[in-house]
């Protein structure tokens, strides 16, 4: 067994949801923040057995889309701030972040 942990923008997320139902996969949602944008973002727990991993992956790469996000880095700590020009950058998120790892044991009671 594996647990597939993909962490997703928040517009992709009921789709997903939606997209693991149909297909018959159970999933966990977890609301969670990205450590760079400070932004809210949803993370998938999904646990499924090995040979289901691949379909898992196809079915969040389908539903979670590539978007471009302006980011205007914070003023940098401790120096001084009179020469310090806020200059917005563009960051490619997602599709999705996914993690795969071995489950040693699973009980469901
Ligand atoms: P955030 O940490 O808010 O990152 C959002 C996007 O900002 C990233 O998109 C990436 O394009 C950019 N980014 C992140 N850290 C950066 C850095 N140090 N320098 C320059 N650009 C940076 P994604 O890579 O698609 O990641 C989307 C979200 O997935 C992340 O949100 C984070 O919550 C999660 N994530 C991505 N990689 C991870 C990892 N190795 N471990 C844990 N969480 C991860």
């Amino acid at each position: 067994m594996k647990l597939v942990v993909a962490v997703v923008q928040d517009k992709d997320s009921n789709r997903l949801s939606n997209a693991l139902i149909k297909t018959g996969f159970r999933a966990t949602k977890l609301a969670s923040t990205g450590g760079f944008l400070r932004a809210g973002n949803t993370t998938f727990m999904i646990g499924t057995e090995d040979e289901r991993v691949t379909e898992v992956l196809q079915v969040i790469k389908a539903n979670c889309k590539i978007r471009e996000q302006v980011v205007t880095p914070v003023s940098p700590m401790g120096g001084t701030t009179d020469s310090y020009i806020p200059f917005p950058v563009e960051v490619q998120v997602g599709g999705a972040a996914v993690f795969v790892m071995p489950v040693e044991r699973f009980e469901h009671f």
